[in-house]
Order: C-alpha cells, then sequence, then structure tokens
C-alpha cells in the first residue's frame, strides 16, 4: 500500500551487509586470493569443495560482530536502516532456524542468532531493519545444483525449504522492512506465492524484484543507477564499496577513503534526488569488523550530511 511505499522511500539512505562463512575466508583458499567473482561467491569461484567450505562452519566465531556498534555506524552514518544477509548463495543461514542446522547458532561455536542481534539492536537504535535472502542456495539438497540459469523453476522441496524459512524469518524478529530477494529462478506461480506469504504474515515489508515475475514493491538497480523519468514504483540502487565484491576481500586494494567517500556522495545525492534509496554495502571481516576503511567511508559521508542537517 502506499503508505508503506512512502514509508519505505524515506529511507533513502541504507547500509547493506554482506556477512557469513565467506567472510571468513576473505577471498582466499589455499592460500591464493581469488581474483574470479564476487568474495561471497567464493565456494563456486575458488572452487571450494562443498564438505570443505561447511566444514569452516565449525571453527566460525565472529566475536568482534557488534551489532549495537553497526547500528550506530549506520546512524552516524545518516542511514535510516540496515539489510543484512539472512542467507547467502552458500546457505549458511545467519539465523537460527528449525528448517536445517546449517546456521551460525547449531553448527559454530559463537551459538549466536544473528539476525535477532542485528534486529534488536536496529530497534534500539531507531533504524528499520531488512533482510536479504538468497533464492539460489548450495546447501539445500533439493536445490537445483550450482549453476542456477540452467533452470526457470525451483524444485519443490527447495521451494517449501524457503517457505519454512521465510516464515521464521517474518515472525520471529519483529517488522522486517524489506525483503531482498536474490536471484529467483522460480516460476511465476512460486514467486507469487513468495510474494503473498510475505504479505500475510508483514504486510507492510517491502520485496524486491529479483523476486522474479514482476511480484515486487521495489526495483533494484546497479550502482549509481536511475531511471531516466520519474518511475512510479518504489525503487532501490544497491553499491558495492568496491565493484568486485561485496563480502569481505581481505587483499581488496582500499586506498583513498575520502575519494570513495565523495564518490559515494555523489551517487546517493544522484538517487536520493530522483526520488530512490541508496543501499551501500559493508563487508565485515571474518572476526565481524567492520574494516576501517569503510567506516572511514560511512562516517565522512555522515558528516557530509550533517553539514545539510541530514544525519
Ligand atoms: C547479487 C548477488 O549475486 C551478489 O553476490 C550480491 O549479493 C549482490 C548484492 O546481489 O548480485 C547482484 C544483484 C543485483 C545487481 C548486481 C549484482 N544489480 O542490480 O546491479
Amino acid at each position: 500500500d502506499t503508505q508503506s511505499f512512502r514509508q519505505w522511500q524515506d529511507n533513502k539512505f541504507s547500509m547493506f551487509i554482506h556477512f557469513g562463512l565467506y567472510s571468513k575466508l576473505g577471498g582466499v583458499w589455499k592460500g591464493k586470493p581469488v581474483t574470479q567473482g564476487y568474495s561471497e561467491q567464493i565456494m563456486a569461484f575458488a572452487p571450494v569443495p562443498k564438505d570443505k567450505y561447511e566444514a569452516l562452519a565449525g571453527e566460525f566465531n565472529p566475536n568482534c560482530f557488534n551489532a549495537d556498534s553497526i547500528a550506530a555506524l549506520a546512524k552516524r552514518a545518516g542511514m535510516r536502516s540496515v539489510v543484512l544477509t539472512s542467507k547467502h548463495h552458500d546457505g549458511f543461514c545467519l539465523f537460527r532456524t528449525k528448517t536445517t542446522a546449517y546456521n551460525i547458532y547449531d553448527a559454530s561455536p559463537c551459538k549466536r542468532d544473528l539476525v535477532k542481534e542485528m534486529a534488536e539492536a536496529c530497534k534500539r537504535a531507531g533504524l528499520n531493519f531488512g533482510l536479504y535472502f538468497s533464492l539460489i542456495d548450495w546447501h539445500c539438497p533439493y536445490a537445483s545444483p550450482m549453476a542456477p540459469h540452467n533452470a526457470n523453476f525451483i524444485p519443490s522441496k527447495h521451494h517449501e525449504y524457503s517457505k519454512a524459512q521465510l516464515k521464521e524469518l517474518l515472525t520471529r524478529y519483529g517488522p522486517i522492512s524489506e525483503l531482498w530477494f536474490d536471484m529467483g529462478s522460480n516460476t511465476p506461480e512460486q514467486s507469487r506465492e513468495l510474494y503473498e506469504l510475505v504479505h500475510r504474515i508483514q504486510p507492510s515489508c517491502m520485496v524486491s524484484g529479483r523476486l522474479g515475475n514482476d511480484c515486487y514493491d521495489f526495483c533494484v538497480m546497479g550502482d549509481n543507477q536511475y531511471p531516466d523519468a520519474t518511475l512510479q514504483t518504489p525503487w532501490q540502487t544497491c553499491a558495492s564499496m568496491f565493484n568486485e565484491t561485496w563480502g569481505y576481500r581481505s587483499w581488496q586494494k582500499r586506498e583513498n577513503a575520502k575519494e570513495k567517500a565523495a564518490e559515494k556522495m555523489r551517487a546517493l545525492a544522484n538517487v536520493v534526488s530522483h526520488g530512490g534509496n541508496y543501499l551501500l554495502n559493508i563487508g565485515p571481516d571474518g572476526q565481524g569488523n567492520v574494516i576501517s576503511f569503510e567506516r572511514q567511508v560511512l562516517e565522512r559521508i555522515g558528516k557530509w550530511l550533517g553539514q545539510y542537517g541530514y544525519a
């Protein structure tokens, strides 16, 4: 409805967080940088054998992940919401779930539910909270294999698995401002079913266009992209700090935070002045630390916005 559209559009500037098992590898496999593909998809690009990748869960202990300090950083940057990867293509769940033991609570020594922690921190900070949810799942035994585009449907058991996880995500963590579905290769019926499931549980949750088959509340565009004419539909631009990756990459060249901040400020101004939302990504390292370059960029943007009374 128009009220949820307006509320969502009013976020204007949001934080995307790519965090998961891949953060632990930081774009390195067997001591070598993996230069192909995004680092959050290192499992596919290295490639890392499934059993070896999944064994990383047993050593995943992001004890520096501090949801309150991330929320505080988002506030300082002038952001009004946070969107966290609840599950990326690797299928590892950043939340406690009954659907699989392959989750950060049951498979990892840290025994934490980071979706819960982030949801609560956002609530305390007065930020909206949304979730990224991948429809590709390299763990789910019922999903189609690695190459997702071979299929134009999702096997029904995988579809049921997604539905069960979405029900958990939509009932356990308070209001979810948006569901950032990614890479759906579902049938029109499957897309509609997920779209309706979301709205049945949380009517004002905004659904991303990447669910496919025109079942969406907002469109997603690439970095610094905006439509030529004023769109009736709400839209968002997602951007990573570095074009090459969303997930943490230890060997990434990070040279000039001031220049990077200027580049992102221009994109933010372009997008927001055209009526869009700007979703800017951070990729904390495997311990859960926000890397200092990204913190500096966000703080610079926040300072700039503050000069104009926006943050
Ligand atoms: C997808 C993922 O495959 C990727 O790993 C990452 O999570 C990213 C946020 O989402 O890739 C995309 C999706 C949308 C755009 C670009 C890459 N886009 O609209 O420009």
